[in-house]
C-alpha cells in the first residue's frame, strides 16, 4: 500500500489537469450516511418511496419530511480530512474539476469552488411549475411553496429515472475526457451516468486512481486502487506530493 500511495502521489505531482469524482463515502467520516452498505440509507428506506418523481407525486409531505431530516443531519456535520485535501487540490493544479454525486454541500463548505453537483443539493429547492432553482428555507412548512408563483416546491435533487442537468453533465464529461489524472473516491460506482465518468477518462488515456473502503465495480479497471478510508488515504497522498502548501 505505501508504494501505491507514493505512485499515486507522484502521478498527481506531475499532473496539470485533474478531475475528481466523489460519492457518499467521502462524507462518511463526517457521519453523513451513505446509501448502500451496512448502515446505508437504502437499508432503512425504500428509494421507490422517497427518491423518485412518482414518490413525490404520491406523497410530497413524506418526501419533504425525509429531506428535512437529512438536512438536519448534514447541518450538524463538519467537513473531514478527505474534503479538506480535495479543497487544497483545487488551488494546487492549473486546471481542477470536482464532480460530486453528493448533495450535502460539504465540498463547498471545505472550500472547493469549481464543483459540479451531479445529483443536486439538499439545501436548494426547485419550483415545480417554472423550474426556478432557489436556496431553501423550509422552516416548519411541510409543503414549501415558490415565493414567486405559489406553486409547490420540490427538493433540488436528481431522483431515479430523472435526467441530470445536461449542462452540468456535459461539463463533467468534458473534464473527464480532457484530464491528465482522474481520481475517484468514496463511490460504489453503481449509479449511472456518474459511474461511467472514470471509464471515459481511462479511454481517453488518463490514469485513474480509486480510493474506497472496499473494492468496487471499478477497481479492476483502474490504474491504482487504494483500499481504506478516504480521510486517511487522501492526506497521505497529499503529504507525499511535496511542495503542496
Ligand atoms: C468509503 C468510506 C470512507 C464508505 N472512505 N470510501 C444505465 C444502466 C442501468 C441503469 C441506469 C442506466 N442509466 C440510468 C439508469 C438508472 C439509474 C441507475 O443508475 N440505477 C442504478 C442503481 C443501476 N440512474 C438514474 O436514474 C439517473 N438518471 C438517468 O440516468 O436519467 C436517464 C435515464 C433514466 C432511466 C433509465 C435510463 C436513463 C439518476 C440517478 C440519480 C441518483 N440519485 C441518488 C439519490 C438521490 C436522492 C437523495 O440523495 O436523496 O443519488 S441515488 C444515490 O446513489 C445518490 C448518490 O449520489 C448515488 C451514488 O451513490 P454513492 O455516492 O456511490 O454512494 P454509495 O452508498 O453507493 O457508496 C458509498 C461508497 O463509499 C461505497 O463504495 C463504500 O465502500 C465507500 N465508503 N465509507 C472511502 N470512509
Amino acid at each position: 500500500m505505501p508504494d501505491r500511495i507514493k505512485r499515486a502521489a507522484d502521478m498527481l505531482s506531475n499532473a496539470r489537469k485533474v478531475t475528481v469524482l466523489t460519492g457518499a463515502g467521502i462524507s462518511a467520516e463526517s457521519n453523513v450516511p451513505t446509501f448502500r452498505g451496512k448502515d446505508g440509507l437504502w437499508k432503512n428506506f425504500r428509494p421507490e418511496d422517497l427518491a423518485t418523481p412518482e414518490a413525490f407525486k404520491r406523497d410530497p409531505k413524506l418526501v419533504w419530511e425525509w429531506y428535512k431530516w437529512r438536512r438536519g443531519i448534514v447541518t450538524k456535520c463538519r467537513t473531514n480530512p478527505a474534503h479538506e485535501v480535495i479543497a487544497k487540490m483545487e488551488s494546487r493544479f492549473s486546471s481542477f474539476t470536482l464532480v460530486t454525486q453528493n448533495v450535502d454541500g460539504l465540498h463547498r463548505r471545505a472550500g472547493n469552488k469549481n464543483v459540479l453537483e451531479l445529483h443536486g443539493n439538499l439545501f436548494k429547492a426547485r419550483c415545480t411549475k417554472e423550474g426556478t432553482i432557489m436556496d431553501l428555507d423550509q422552516g416548519d412548512d411541510p409543503l414549501p411553496k415558490c415565493p414567486d408563483c405559489g406553486a409547490l416546491l420540490r427538493p433540488h435533487i436528481v431522483w431515479f429515472g430523472e435526467s441530470l442537468d445536461p449542462e452540468i453533465l456535459q461539463k463533467a464529461f468534458a473534464a473527464s475526457v480532457s484530464c491528465d489524472i482522474f481520481l475517484v473516491a468514496g463511490t460504489s460506482a453503481i449509479v449511472q451516468p456518474a459511474a461511467t465518468l472514470p471509464l471515459y477518462a481511462r479511454q481517453s488515456g488518463a490514469p485513474v486512481i480509486e480510493v474506497n473502503l472496499e473494492r468496487t465495480a471499478l477497481s479492476s479497471m483502474v490504474n491504482i486502487s487504494l483500499t481504506g478510508k478516504a480521510g486517511e488515504i487522501l492526506p497521505r497522498i497529499w503529504e507525499q506530493m511535496g511542495d503542496c502548501e
